[in-house]
């Protein structure tokens, strides 16, 4: 493909979405693509120095009258002014609030000065499933959706999901999530896992954002299960507003001493390297990049069946999935994919499996779909 400018909008947190657009910015910029980060600050994996890699910082001016700062009207301006300063071919937002409605506005203003914009949204998961389809958001989300000159979900779920939910005029790309498996590839940390687990224990991981959709207080259940059976020790990486409840769970189920909250940390690769087992009970879920991520490092993953995560975690190959909630059933299929017998091929499976979503194979179709979006903008504008 021809080299391209873009714009990426995205939020700089530590959330899936975020990492997701980083992590794709960052290939297109080594692939020879200029790609210019617009954001409210300095996106978290944006660790990476390339003379194609630019950042923008969108600054939003408070005023007293101003009880809620309008962070769209900045971002929109923003974009306006990068992408006519810049001269750029394609505006891709992930996350469809507030996104792709300021890319809307900002291709509305860019139109009055005679330039066309195509946009991309990526729909991530929570902009559809939980807070999108909430009626204080929904009128906007559906008809930014409907604006947008392409539109992606990162799975098969999250498409039809948005279709139930929204009238969707627009057609909706699958484009699934994707690893960097050089970097999310297993190291050699044995004494790092020694220090954690100085008597052999199993190693069990969570990495989320803490919020309610994770089910963290399932997390310690199935934890406290396993524990009861088998030496093991959790790992839970991430923050959020369930820390504080999952760490006075831990006190109530005596099993502190076993359990360590570790907070954000910047190479989670580090920690997933030496683990034994990775637990998503998320209540919803539309992809489980955090799942993929373990995988690549070998390590099982034991989830909920729900939203799109059955299209990455192969029940009884490279883990297994159980109901919502279904804490026992959860446990009972941790205890198999621990047992010594069956670990080794448990590992090798979810490895095999995290290839498939390879960043190489992944970005070629980002790259065909920008292709597509803009042939069909600048033959909108030649009719
Ligand atoms: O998990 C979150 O709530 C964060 C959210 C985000 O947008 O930052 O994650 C969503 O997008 C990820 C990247 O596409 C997906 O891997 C997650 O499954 C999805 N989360 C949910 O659907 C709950």
């Amino acid at each position: 493909m021809n080299q391209i400018k873009i714009g990426i909008v995205c939020y700089p947190t530590f959330g899936g979405s975020g990492v997701v657009a980083t992590e794709l910015g960052k290939a297109l910029a080594q692939e020879g693509h200029k790609v210019h980060f617009i954001t409210y600050s300095q996106p978290s994996r944006l660790d990476f120095l390339n003379e194609n890699l630019f950042y923008h910082e969108v600054s939003i001016r408070s005023y007293p009258l101003f009880e809620y700062p309008p962070y769209e009207l900045a971002l929109a301006s923003k974009m306006v002014s990068v992408v006519k300063n810049e001269k750029l071919d394609l505006l891709h937002v992930h996350y469809a609030i507030p996104h792709a409605s300021a890319a809307y506005m900002a291709k509305q203003i860019l139109k009055s000065h005679g330039i066309n914009i195509p946009v991309v949204t990526t729909l991530h998961g929570t902009d559809i499933t939980l807070v999108g389809k909430d009626a204080s958001y929904e009128p906007v989300v559906t008809f930014s959706i409907n604006q947008s000159d392409g539109v992606t979900a990162v799975s098969e779920d999250l498409r039809k999901e948005t279709y139930l939910h929204f009238k969707i005029t627009n057609e909706i790309q699958v484009i699934p999530n994707f690893i960097d498996l050089e970097k999310f590839k297993k190291q050699k940390k044995d004494h790092f896992k020694k220090a954690i687990c100085p008597n052999g224990e199993m190693l069990i991981v969570h990495t989320s954002n803490f919020r309610k959709v994770k089910r963290i207080g399932d997390v310690i259940k199935v934890f406290n299960n396993i524990h009861k059976e088998i030496p093991a020790k959790l790992l839970m990486i991430g923050d959020g507003p369930e820390r504080a409840t999952a760490e006075e769970q831990c006190r109530e189920l005596n099993i502190s001493q076993d359990v360590r909250f570790l907070g954000k940390l910047e190479a989670v690769e580090e920690v997933l390297s030496v683990a034994d087992l990775f637990l998503m009970p998320s209540e919803k879920e539309s992809f489980g990049l955090a799942a993929l991520e373990a995988m690549a490092c070998e390590v099982p993953v034991i989830s909920s069946n729900t939203g799109g995560i059955p299209e990455l975690n192969i029940n009884g190959v490279t883990g297994f999935m159980s109901n919502i909630g279904d804490v026992e059933d959860m446990t009972k299929k941790s205890l198999i994919v621990l047992d010594k017998n069956n670990l080794p091929k448990f590992k090798e499976n979810a490895l095999k499996r995290a290839q498939e979503f390879d960043i190489s194979r992944i970005l070629p179709l980002y790259e065909a779909y920008y292709q597509k979006v803009m042939e069909r903008a600048s033959s909108r504008i030649s009719v």
